[in-house]
């Protein structure tokens, strides 16, 4: 590594771009923006650490919730004048008040930048009311202060310093940010997932907003790093490993290093956690490819080596990666970024050096390993016979004899005739009227519906003794067949598809909500596995002469009129409510898969419940309005709670 050399600093402009289109640094000004100035912060601190100059890292989130500080044990940040500043000024203020300027230094150095991430200290100082740097260096303890980016003076000695290190501490601009109120909760958990990837490195995160004196100072170290991080995911997202056996990996090359560690686990989902330089690739990349290669050549290879491969079935990557947890990180100069939240690897070359890093070892692995080997080439094989097995065939052993499956269906349920769960779908219902008219207009084949007319419980509240005696909740449970809480299994569940079909009216978010909030809290698996969806019915019936339109919102149905209005006579109908649709209606506008509208329930990064429209309408492909609608929805489900 080549000591420090300011000259190569490179200077490109001052900070009113970041101020007047703050969402081109930071991708845009909400929770997800707000929160990038921390990672940014953080991130400088970590590359001091990565670097093997810093040990130790302290997040602080004062009090007010608004301010947050970084420290780090690492050199300091240099103050000297600047070689190449004409205005002579010091290189910590050319660090935070120039676009740029920085990410040059320690060649050969892992850095963070790329796009969004290592932009630098300079984006966060513009977009902060205030913005304060003490430095330690030489014994002595430097400061300067900036007001929305702009320095209060010089740096300025302020005092004896012992040891070295950077203390940065700022306020994010309520002029920029609509909101900013730091989710502790986030960065607790981004600190730990750092220490994960950066074994040995110590996080104290201090939280002056917990009431919860346990949360006021949480502290994170992981001296197995990846390895640790794999065995926690699993434990938090309730999988177990088919068989007790790990594969790691940390290999250095030149300029780079590759950690990958994974298991085969009994979810038949595929789980891949990516990291480049310690930062989350949300949307996967070149890396999450190159280990997806090597685990398909690897047990491939295996079996074909083993003379294992079944008779009369071919197994496809996506059999040897059912079940697979698995967690990447990899280490690269310059890293490339793509898409509009650069949450995805692009770098063409690391293919090949992920995939060039990882087969070999795996399969070396699982040579040495042969019992564990034995069990997931079994598990493979399992699991291309389970996807080659007709529908019929491999819904009957999910669904058993549907006789004996429907002996303690709940009364009210108006079940389907397939036992099929790919092709199941149940539409809870909201009122006895509504439930009518679906009963009617429904696909008998395919679609049960089971109308739900007590109130339901706010299961964010209630105790579990009392969320289990809630007759409506009970009856949800039953239908869907596959129990809950811990002992939740989705194998059992009688349907594909549980979609909420609400009126659109308070009432029926209100509705939606407390069932949302069951399932979230006794039945996630249901959500994270993409099983629960809202309908979306429509809001008006516009006729124009013997044409009709189903209009989702105020929106559609203005564009609707001004496209065709002038064509006949126009009338139009607001539904009030599901029950006065007729059962035909209510079939084409909001059952009929061919037609409706579906919008997906998910949970954020961040934990809230969402939605997506996955399905668009009848009418012209808008989802946009819908989705507005949707969101605006999901958010109520927020704040609904009583
Ligand atoms: F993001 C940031 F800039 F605000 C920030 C930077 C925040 C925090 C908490 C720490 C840091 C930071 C920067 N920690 N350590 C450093 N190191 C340097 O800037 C540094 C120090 C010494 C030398 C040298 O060669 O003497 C070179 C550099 C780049």
């Amino acid at each position: 590594m080549s000591t420090y050399n300011a000259s190569n600093i490179t200077i490109l402009e001052g900070l009113e771009p970041v101020r007047k289109r703050p969402g081109m640094y930071i991708g845009g000004v909400g929770k997800e923006g707000l929160h990038h100035l921390v990672w940014e912060v953080l991130d400088n601190a970590v590359d001091e650490a990565i670097n093997g100059y810093a040990t130790t890292i302290q997040v602080w989130l004062h009090g007010d919730g608004k301010t947050v500080s970084v420290e780090d044990n690492g050199r300091g940040i240099p103050v000297e004048r600047h070689p190449k500043d004409a205005a002579g000024r010091s290189t910590l203020e050319v660090i935070f008040t120039e676009l740029h300027a920085g990410g040059k230094f320690d060649h050969g150095a892992y850095k963070t930048s790329g796009g969004l991430h290592g932009v630098g200290a300079s984006v966060v100082n513009a977009l902060s009311t205030k913005l304060e740097v003490r430095t330690r260096r030489d014994g002595k303890t430097y400061e300067q202060v900036f007001r929305r980016g702009k320095p209060k003076g010089g740096v300025g000695e302020v005092g004896p310093g012992r040891g070295t290190g950077t203390l940065v501490t700022f306020t994010p601009d309520p002029q920029i940010f609509p909101e900013t109120t730091f989710d502790a909760e986030l960065i607790a958990s981004r600190c730990e997932v750092k220490t994960y990837l950066h074994r040995g490195l110590r996080i104290v995160f201090k939280d002056d907003t917990a009431q919860d004196k346990d949360k006021r100072n949480r502290e994170f170290r992981h001296e197995d790093g990846i390895l640790e991080y794999l065995a926690d995911l699993m434990k938090a997202r309730n999988r177990r490993p088919i068989i007790d056996g790990t594969f790691s990996i940390e290999k250095e090359e030149e300029d780079s290093r590759v950690e990958v560690t994974l298991a085969w686990t009994e979810a038949t989902d595929v789980v891949m956690h990516s990291f480049v330089n310690g930062i989350p690739t949300q949307d996967g990349g070149t890396h999450v490819s190159g280990l997806r290669e090597a685990v398909n050549r690897a047990v491939r290879d295996y079996i074909d080596a083993h003379d294992m491969a079944p008779r009369g079935v071919s197994v496809t990557p996506e059999d040897i990666r059912e079940g697979v947890t698995a967690a990447v990180n990899l280490f690269v100069p310059e890293p490339q970024f793509q898409g509009q939240t650069k949450d995805k690897l692009n770098n063409p070359e690391v293919r090949a050096l992920v995939a060039g890093a990882v087969k070999p070892a795996l399969e070396h692995w699982l040579h040495h390993n042969q019992t564990i080997a034995g069990a997931i080439v079994t598990r493979v094989i399992q699991s291309a016979r389970a996807r080659q097995a007709s529908r019929s065939a491999a819904a009957k052993v999910r669904r058993k004899s549907p006789v004996s499956h429907r002996l303690n269906l709940p009364g009210k349920l108006a079940d389907c005739a397939s036992t099929d769960p790919a092709e199941s779908e149940l539409f809870l219902v909201e009122g006895d009227s509504a439930g009518g008219s679906a009963k009617q207009g429904r696909d008998r084949q395919s679609q049960a519906i089971l109308p739900l007319r007590g109130k339901v419980l706010n299961a964010e509240q209630a105790t579990d003794r009392k969320v289990l005696g809630n007759t409506e909740l009970a009856d949800i449970v039953k239908a869907l067949g596959c129990g809950m809480g811990r002992d939740i299994n989705l194998d059992q569940l009688r349907y594909g598809r549980v979609i909420l079909l609400m009126d659109a009216d308070s009432d029926g978010h209100h509705i939606a909500t407390l069932l949302l909030t069951f399932f979230y809290r006794y039945m996630r698996p249901l959500i994270d596995e993409g099983h629960v969806f809202l309908a979306i019915p429509p809001l008006y019936r516009v006729d124009v002469g013997k044409q009709t339109f189903w209009c989702a919102d105020d929106a559609q149905r203005d564009r609707v009129l001004d496209k065709h209005g002038k064509r006949g006579k126009v009338e139009i109908q607001r539904f009030k409510g599901l029950g006065e649709m007729m059962p035909a209606t209510l079939y084409k506008t909001t059952l009929d898969p061919d037609h409706r509208r579906l919008a997906q329930v998910r949970v954020a990064d961040d934990d809230r419940l969402v939605t997506e429209t996955t399905i668009t309408d009848l009418m012209g492909k808008d989802p946009q309005a819908r989705f507005d609608f949707v969101m605006h929805r999901a958010h109520e489900a927020d704040e609904l709670d009583i």
